[in-house]
Protein backbone atom coordinates (compact mmCIF):
# COMPACT_ATOMS: atom_id res chain seq x y z
CA UNK A 1 0.00 0.00 0.00
CA UNK A 2 2.56 2.30 1.11
CA UNK A 3 4.64 1.77 -2.07
CA UNK A 4 1.50 2.88 -3.97
CA UNK A 5 0.55 5.64 -2.22
CA UNK A 6 4.51 7.22 -2.29
CA UNK A 7 4.09 7.16 -5.71
CA UNK A 8 0.90 9.48 -5.82
CA UNK A 9 1.83 13.08 -7.14
CA UNK A 10 0.65 15.67 -4.31
CA UNK A 11 -0.25 18.30 -7.25
CA UNK A 12 -2.23 15.49 -8.71
CA UNK A 13 -4.18 15.27 -5.21
CA UNK A 14 -4.41 18.95 -5.26
CA UNK A 15 -5.54 19.90 -8.54
CA UNK A 16 -8.37 17.05 -8.27
CA UNK A 17 -9.47 17.88 -5.29
CA UNK A 18 -9.56 21.89 -5.28
CA UNK A 19 -10.32 21.33 -9.41
CA UNK A 20 -14.09 18.38 -8.81
CA UNK A 21 -14.46 21.46 -6.08
CA UNK A 22 -14.14 24.26 -8.89
CA UNK A 23 -17.83 26.03 -10.60
CA UNK A 24 -17.73 24.39 -13.32
CA UNK A 25 -15.42 21.12 -12.14
CA UNK A 26 -12.33 20.82 -14.23
CA UNK A 27 -9.24 18.72 -14.22
CA UNK A 28 -6.32 20.28 -15.83
CA UNK A 29 -5.18 17.74 -18.96
CA UNK A 30 -1.97 16.96 -17.88
CA UNK A 31 -2.84 14.62 -15.41
CA UNK A 32 -4.25 12.13 -18.25
CA UNK A 33 -0.77 10.77 -18.77
CA UNK A 34 0.09 8.31 -16.09
CA UNK A 35 1.25 4.62 -17.93
CA UNK A 36 -2.10 3.44 -18.83
CA UNK A 37 -3.41 7.03 -20.16
CA UNK A 38 -0.09 7.17 -22.38
CA UNK A 39 -0.69 4.23 -23.80
CA UNK A 40 -3.91 4.87 -24.68
CA UNK A 41 -2.86 8.35 -25.83
CA UNK A 42 -0.58 6.42 -28.21
CA UNK A 43 -3.60 4.62 -29.97
CA UNK A 44 -5.27 7.81 -30.19
CA UNK A 45 -2.51 8.73 -32.16
CA UNK A 46 -3.24 5.70 -34.76
CA UNK A 47 -6.96 6.34 -35.08
CA UNK A 48 -8.63 6.96 -38.47
CA UNK A 49 -10.36 10.14 -36.71
CA UNK A 50 -7.38 11.60 -35.47
CA UNK A 51 -5.57 13.53 -38.04
CA UNK A 52 -3.32 15.69 -36.18
CA UNK A 53 -0.37 13.43 -35.41
CA UNK A 54 0.11 11.71 -39.03
CA UNK A 55 -0.79 14.88 -40.63
CA UNK A 56 1.78 16.48 -39.20
CA UNK A 57 4.66 14.21 -39.29
CA UNK A 58 3.90 14.35 -43.20
CA UNK A 59 3.93 17.83 -43.16
CA UNK A 60 7.55 17.65 -41.93
CA UNK A 61 8.38 15.11 -43.67
CA UNK A 62 7.70 17.21 -46.99
CA UNK A 63 8.95 20.55 -45.82
CA UNK A 64 12.01 19.11 -44.01
CA UNK A 65 14.32 20.21 -47.18
CA UNK A 66 13.25 24.14 -46.81
CA UNK A 67 13.07 24.08 -42.62
CA UNK A 68 17.19 22.58 -42.78
CA UNK A 69 17.46 25.70 -45.43
CA UNK A 70 15.81 28.36 -43.02
CA UNK A 71 17.03 26.82 -40.03
CA UNK A 72 20.88 26.36 -41.05
CA UNK A 73 23.34 23.46 -40.00
CA UNK A 74 24.86 23.57 -35.95
CA UNK A 75 22.34 25.07 -33.68
CA UNK A 76 21.65 23.45 -30.42
CA UNK A 77 17.88 21.69 -30.75
CA UNK A 78 15.57 22.43 -27.55
CA UNK A 79 12.60 20.06 -27.93
CA UNK A 80 9.63 20.81 -25.30
CA UNK A 81 8.08 17.72 -24.11
CA UNK A 82 11.22 15.08 -25.23
CA UNK A 83 11.24 13.54 -28.64
CA UNK A 84 8.30 12.28 -30.17
CA UNK A 85 10.13 8.84 -31.66
CA UNK A 86 8.68 9.28 -35.03
CA UNK A 87 8.94 13.53 -35.36
CA UNK A 88 12.47 13.96 -33.53
CA UNK A 89 14.54 11.92 -36.00
CA UNK A 90 12.78 13.65 -38.94
CA UNK A 91 14.28 16.73 -37.85
CA UNK A 92 17.60 15.99 -36.43
CA UNK A 93 18.28 13.69 -39.74
CA UNK A 94 17.35 16.98 -41.58
CA UNK A 95 19.03 19.73 -39.99
CA UNK A 96 22.15 18.06 -38.62
CA UNK A 97 22.24 20.13 -35.33
CA UNK A 98 25.40 20.62 -32.85
CA UNK A 99 23.39 19.37 -30.02
CA UNK A 100 20.05 17.89 -28.97
CA UNK A 101 18.32 18.96 -25.75
CA UNK A 102 15.50 17.28 -25.30
CA UNK A 103 13.15 18.96 -21.93
CA UNK A 104 10.63 16.39 -20.09
CA UNK A 105 9.13 16.31 -17.01
CA UNK A 106 9.76 12.65 -16.45
CA UNK A 107 12.96 11.84 -15.43
CA UNK A 108 12.31 7.98 -17.05
CA UNK A 109 10.65 9.57 -20.35
CA UNK A 110 13.60 11.63 -20.90
CA UNK A 111 16.17 8.83 -20.26
CA UNK A 112 14.37 6.08 -22.54
CA UNK A 113 13.96 8.55 -25.29
CA UNK A 114 17.50 10.27 -25.44
CA UNK A 115 18.60 5.96 -25.19
CA UNK A 116 17.18 5.39 -28.36
CA UNK A 117 17.76 8.67 -29.85
CA UNK A 118 21.26 7.70 -29.47
CA UNK A 119 21.56 4.72 -30.87
CA UNK A 120 20.34 6.41 -34.21
CA UNK A 121 22.64 9.41 -34.01
CA UNK A 122 25.50 8.25 -32.08
CA UNK A 123 27.46 10.85 -33.15
CA UNK A 124 25.05 14.11 -32.03
CA UNK A 125 25.49 15.29 -28.27
CA UNK A 126 22.02 14.84 -26.30
CA UNK A 127 21.83 16.92 -23.05
CA UNK A 128 18.43 15.77 -21.61
CA UNK A 129 17.06 18.50 -19.49
CA UNK A 130 14.19 16.98 -16.68
CA UNK A 131 12.32 20.28 -16.03
CA UNK A 132 8.42 21.40 -16.34
CA UNK A 133 8.70 23.49 -19.24
CA UNK A 134 5.55 25.44 -18.43
CA UNK A 135 7.34 27.46 -15.68
CA UNK A 136 10.78 29.60 -17.17
CA UNK A 137 13.37 26.81 -16.47
CA UNK A 138 17.46 28.39 -17.11
CA UNK A 139 19.04 26.46 -20.00
CA UNK A 140 21.97 24.44 -18.55
CA UNK A 141 25.53 25.75 -19.26
CA UNK A 142 26.83 22.70 -21.35
CA UNK A 143 24.13 23.59 -23.63
CA UNK A 144 27.06 25.82 -24.89
CA UNK A 145 26.45 29.33 -27.34
CA UNK A 146 24.94 27.67 -30.44
CA UNK A 147 22.15 29.51 -31.69
CA UNK A 148 18.69 27.57 -30.43
CA UNK A 149 15.71 26.27 -32.06
CA UNK A 150 13.20 25.34 -29.89
CA UNK A 151 10.58 22.51 -31.57
CA UNK A 152 7.03 22.16 -29.88
CA UNK A 153 5.57 19.76 -32.52
CA UNK A 154 2.02 17.86 -31.67
CA UNK A 155 -0.77 21.00 -31.01
CA UNK A 156 0.49 20.68 -26.97
CA UNK A 157 0.18 24.71 -27.11
CA UNK A 158 -3.55 23.85 -27.96
CA UNK A 159 -3.96 22.83 -24.47
CA UNK A 160 -3.45 26.14 -23.20
CA UNK A 161 -6.23 28.74 -22.88
CA UNK A 162 -4.51 31.80 -25.36
CA UNK A 163 -3.14 33.54 -21.88
CA UNK A 164 -1.30 30.77 -20.89
CA UNK A 165 -0.12 30.19 -24.43
CA UNK A 166 1.40 33.74 -24.72
CA UNK A 167 2.99 33.34 -21.33
CA UNK A 168 4.44 30.11 -22.53
CA UNK A 169 5.50 31.72 -25.34
CA UNK A 170 7.08 34.69 -23.72
CA UNK A 171 9.24 31.96 -21.40
CA UNK A 172 10.30 30.12 -24.31
CA UNK A 173 12.00 33.27 -25.82
CA UNK A 174 13.30 34.40 -22.80
CA UNK A 175 15.29 31.02 -21.79
CA UNK A 176 15.97 30.06 -26.47
CA UNK A 177 17.83 33.40 -26.43
CA UNK A 178 18.13 35.84 -29.03
CA UNK A 179 18.38 34.65 -32.58
CA UNK A 180 16.34 31.62 -31.49
CA UNK A 181 14.25 30.21 -33.51
CA UNK A 182 10.78 28.13 -32.79
CA UNK A 183 9.27 25.39 -34.84
CA UNK A 184 5.62 24.97 -33.77
CA UNK A 185 2.74 22.65 -34.82
CA UNK A 186 -0.52 24.01 -34.56
CA UNK A 187 -3.55 22.45 -35.27
CA UNK A 188 -6.19 24.09 -37.65
CA UNK A 189 -9.94 25.10 -37.03
CA UNK A 190 -12.00 22.75 -39.55
CA UNK A 191 -15.39 22.16 -39.40
CA UNK A 192 -16.65 21.04 -36.30
CA UNK A 193 -18.69 17.63 -37.13
CA UNK A 194 -14.28 16.50 -37.85
CA UNK A 195 -13.18 17.86 -35.11
CA UNK A 196 -15.82 16.46 -32.72
CA UNK A 197 -15.24 13.59 -34.34
CA UNK A 198 -11.49 13.47 -33.71
CA UNK A 199 -12.18 13.53 -30.31
CA UNK A 200 -15.00 11.42 -30.06
CA UNK A 201 -13.72 8.07 -32.34
CA UNK A 202 -16.31 5.21 -33.42
CA UNK A 203 -13.73 2.49 -31.07
CA UNK A 204 -14.46 4.32 -28.39
CA UNK A 205 -10.65 4.84 -27.56
CA UNK A 206 -10.94 8.58 -26.49
CA UNK A 207 -13.52 8.02 -24.05
CA UNK A 208 -11.02 5.60 -22.37
CA UNK A 209 -8.62 8.33 -22.63
CA UNK A 210 -11.03 10.62 -20.92
CA UNK A 211 -12.56 7.75 -18.59
CA UNK A 212 -9.02 6.86 -17.25
CA UNK A 213 -8.60 10.23 -15.49
CA UNK A 214 -11.15 8.82 -13.33
CA UNK A 215 -10.16 5.22 -12.71
CA UNK A 216 -6.42 6.86 -11.93
CA UNK A 217 -8.59 9.27 -9.33
CA UNK A 218 -9.53 5.91 -8.37
CA UNK A 219 -6.05 4.09 -8.09
CA UNK A 220 -4.07 6.78 -6.76
CA UNK A 221 -6.27 8.97 -4.54
CA UNK A 222 -8.90 6.64 -2.44
CA UNK A 223 -11.84 7.81 -4.89
CA UNK A 224 -14.81 5.83 -5.04
CA UNK A 225 -16.05 7.42 -8.44
CA UNK A 226 -18.48 5.44 -10.09
CA UNK A 227 -17.16 5.64 -12.84
CA UNK A 228 -20.01 3.70 -15.74
CA UNK A 229 -22.18 6.55 -14.35
CA UNK A 230 -19.87 8.97 -16.48
CA UNK A 231 -20.40 9.28 -20.60
CA UNK A 232 -16.98 10.85 -22.58
CA UNK A 233 -18.27 14.10 -24.62
CA UNK A 234 -16.02 16.45 -26.89
CA UNK A 235 -17.84 19.64 -27.54
CA UNK A 236 -17.06 22.39 -29.88
CA UNK A 237 -16.63 25.82 -28.12
CA UNK A 238 -16.85 28.43 -31.19
CA UNK A 239 -16.53 31.27 -28.99
CA UNK A 240 -13.05 30.15 -28.14
CA UNK A 241 -12.37 28.15 -30.80
CA UNK A 242 -11.91 25.05 -28.93
CA UNK A 243 -13.03 21.60 -28.84
CA UNK A 244 -13.56 20.50 -25.43
CA UNK A 245 -13.45 17.17 -23.50
CA UNK A 246 -15.91 16.84 -20.56
CA UNK A 247 -17.30 13.81 -18.57
CA UNK A 248 -20.90 13.85 -18.26
CA UNK A 249 -22.51 12.82 -15.29
CA UNK A 250 -25.42 10.35 -16.59
CA UNK A 251 -27.55 10.59 -13.25
CA UNK A 252 -27.37 12.09 -10.05
CA UNK A 253 -23.56 10.79 -8.55
CA UNK A 254 -22.06 11.35 -5.24
CA UNK A 255 -18.95 10.14 -4.57
CA UNK A 256 -15.38 10.88 -2.32
CA UNK A 257 -11.81 11.54 -3.07
CA UNK A 258 -9.48 10.90 -0.11
CA UNK A 259 -12.48 11.08 1.97
CA UNK A 260 -14.04 14.34 0.54
CA UNK A 261 -17.65 14.30 -0.33
CA UNK A 262 -18.72 15.72 -4.06
CA UNK A 263 -22.24 15.16 -6.22
CA UNK A 264 -22.67 15.67 -9.72
CA UNK A 265 -26.37 16.62 -10.83
CA UNK A 266 -27.26 14.15 -14.04
CA UNK A 267 -25.81 16.15 -16.84
CA UNK A 268 -23.36 18.08 -15.35
CA UNK A 269 -19.62 17.65 -16.06
CA UNK A 270 -16.16 17.68 -15.38
CA UNK A 271 -14.10 19.00 -17.86
CA UNK A 272 -11.12 17.18 -18.35
CA UNK A 273 -9.21 19.26 -21.64
CA UNK A 274 -9.40 21.93 -24.18
CA UNK A 275 -7.75 21.39 -27.54
CA UNK A 276 -7.41 25.48 -28.90
CA UNK A 277 -7.66 25.38 -33.19
CA UNK A 278 -5.97 28.41 -34.55
CA UNK A 279 -6.58 29.48 -38.17
CA UNK A 280 -3.47 30.74 -40.29
CA UNK A 281 -4.39 34.34 -38.82
CA UNK A 282 -4.57 33.71 -35.26
CA UNK A 283 -1.95 30.95 -34.96
CA UNK A 284 0.53 34.26 -36.34
CA UNK A 285 -1.07 36.82 -33.87
CA UNK A 286 -0.88 34.04 -30.68
CA UNK A 287 3.08 34.06 -32.15
CA UNK A 288 3.59 37.75 -32.52
CA UNK A 289 1.66 37.71 -29.11
CA UNK A 290 4.28 35.72 -27.72
CA UNK A 291 7.14 37.51 -29.15
CA UNK A 292 7.82 35.22 -32.09
CA UNK A 293 7.75 36.72 -35.62
CA UNK A 294 6.34 34.39 -37.45
CA UNK A 295 8.71 33.65 -40.82
CA UNK A 296 7.30 30.48 -42.85
CA UNK A 297 4.49 28.08 -42.54
CA UNK A 298 3.43 24.22 -44.09
CA UNK A 299 0.20 22.87 -44.16
CA UNK A 300 -0.68 19.49 -45.80
CA UNK A 301 -3.20 19.86 -49.12
CA UNK A 302 -6.31 19.85 -46.46
CA UNK A 303 -5.05 22.77 -44.78
CA UNK A 304 -5.79 21.03 -41.65
CA UNK A 305 -2.80 21.61 -39.76
CA UNK A 306 -0.08 23.64 -40.11
CA UNK A 307 4.00 23.97 -38.70
CA UNK A 308 5.24 27.62 -38.15
CA UNK A 309 8.79 28.88 -38.23
CA UNK A 310 9.12 32.24 -36.27
CA UNK A 311 12.02 34.20 -34.87
CA UNK A 312 12.51 35.82 -31.79
C1 LIG B 1 -1.65 15.89 -27.10
C2 LIG B 1 -2.88 17.80 -26.45
C3 LIG B 1 -2.19 17.57 -28.70
O1 LIG B 1 -5.34 18.00 -28.00
O2 LIG B 1 -5.25 16.73 -29.74
C4 LIG B 1 -6.02 13.77 -28.22
C5 LIG B 1 -4.56 15.34 -26.77
N1 LIG B 1 -6.89 14.54 -26.42
N2 LIG B 1 -7.28 13.30 -28.11
C6 LIG B 1 -4.94 17.01 -28.59
C7 LIG B 1 -5.79 14.58 -27.14
C8 LIG B 1 -7.80 13.75 -27.02
C9 LIG B 1 -3.91 16.09 -27.90
N3 LIG B 1 -2.68 16.83 -27.52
Amino acid sequence: MLAIAEKVDPAFAHDVLSGLAQDPPAVPARWFYDEAGSRLFDDITRLPEYYPTRTELSILGRAIPEIAEAVGEGRAVVDYGAGSQTKTPVVLEGIRPALYAPVDISGTHLRDSAATLSKRFPDLPILPIEADFTKPFPLPAEIGEHPRLGFFPGSTIGNLVPMSAVDLLRSFRQTLGSGALLLIGMDRVKAPERLVTAYDDAAGVTAAFNLNLLHRINRELEGDVPVEDFAHEARWNAAQSRIEMHLVAQRDVTFTVRGQPFSFAKGSSIHTENSHKYTAESARVLLLAGGWTPLREWTDPENDFALLLARA
